[in-house]
């Protein structure tokens, strides 16, 4: 596709879009944590910011949405690599599909509200012992990176919202040149009803079989990255099913896109090991097999903060 028709597809999306919730005020957030991080800002230090998305994107079926398509994603990758990015300097734009695993609480269990807490007397209630280190851990370290400017919280559903909310945080982070970093680790769908032509209501079973035709979603990772934020560092996400072509899609999206990396996984193996893609080569990174509590994201966003700052050392040159 030139250039022209996807610019036109993508003003397509966007113009028939359901306008974004909030919009002024996730603006105002974005614009006082980026200048909070920023090198001008007299309050902080000047960061590394990432914008890391985490969880997959809904497409609605009927406006007053009771139906919707989803993509998996359970958040896991995207809550746990923000972690990693905040311990390596990093203030991190947390873009995250609603109810998915947020960062600090990955060793609370699946109900934390309810298997976490006990009644002491009629009134009050207290944590229970084996959950104690957990909730305590998790409170803390949210409570202070968010205190302390380091996490911005940005939630999602649908496939409007995620894409909306992405070109207002790419505009915000241009001013951070190569300091600024995407991680994008959501599942976003590859296919949509455009908003004008959707049902109202929701859509009948007397009708018969439902016969839909689903719109293809403009590709805006090349727009991310030759025209909202062309300084930025980039690295997108493949994930298949099919292992034997995982790592050509994956080259396939680096070229096609220019990412910086491409971090391509497989569904039943992508907590042990992923590989990045670059132009330099593949590498393999595993998660510690002698260590029960690791993760393939530890030496995964190592690598990428590694890559990140020789790309600003060269930009600098
Ligand atoms: O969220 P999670 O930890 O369950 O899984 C992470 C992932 C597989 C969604 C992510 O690594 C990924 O590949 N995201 C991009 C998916 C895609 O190709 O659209």
């Amino acid at each position: 596709m030139d250039s022209s028709a996807l610019h036109e597809e993508i003003d397509s999306f966007f113009d028939s879009a359901p306008p974004l919730k909030d919009c002024a005020k996730i603006t105002d957030k974005l614009n006082q944590f980026i200048e909070l991080n920023s090198p001008s800002s007299g309050e902080g230090k000047r960061r590394s910011v990432v914008c890391v998305t985490s969880g997959g994107t809904t497409v609605p079926l009927e406006q007053r949405c009771v139906r919707y398509i989803d993509n998996f994603s359970s958040g896991n990758r995207g809550a746990a690599s923000t972690e990693y990015f905040i311990k390596a300097g990093y203030a991190v734009i947390f873009l995250y599909r609603r109810g998915t695993c947020q960062p600090y609480c990955g060793s609370l269990p699946e109900d934390p509200l309810l298997e976490c807490f006990e009644f002491v007397d009629d009134f009050d209630i207290q944590v229970r012992q084996p959950h104690s280190e957990a909730v305590k851990g998790a409170i803390r370290d949210h409570h202070a990176a968010v205190a302390g400017g380091l996490l911005l919280k940005l939630p999602f559903t649908t496939i409007f919202e995620y894409l909306q909310m992405l070109r207002i945080i790419a505009l915000s982070m241009r001013s951070l040149g190569p300091c600024a970093m995407f991680y994008l680790a959501a599942a976003v769908s590859d296919f949509y009803v455009p908003w004008k032509g959707m049902a109202e209501h929701k859509i009948q079973s007397a009708s018969g079989p439902l016969d839909m035709r689903l719109m293809q979603v403009p590709k805006m990772l090349s727009v991310l990255r030759t025209e909202w934020t062309p300084k930025a560092f980039c690295i997108s996400f493949k994930l298949e099913t099919d292992s034997k072509i995982l790592l050509e899609k994956a080259s396939m999206a680096l070229k096609k896109y220019k990412m910086h990396a491409v971090v391509a996984n497989e569904l039943l193996t992508r907590k042990e090991e992923v590989t990045v893609v670059t132009n330099n080569g593949n590498i393999s990174v595993h998660r510690n097999k002698t260590r029960t509590d690791s993760d393939v994201e530890d030496p995964l966003v190592e690598l990428l903060v590694d890559r990140h700052s020789a790309y600003i050392k060269d930009s600098s040159t």
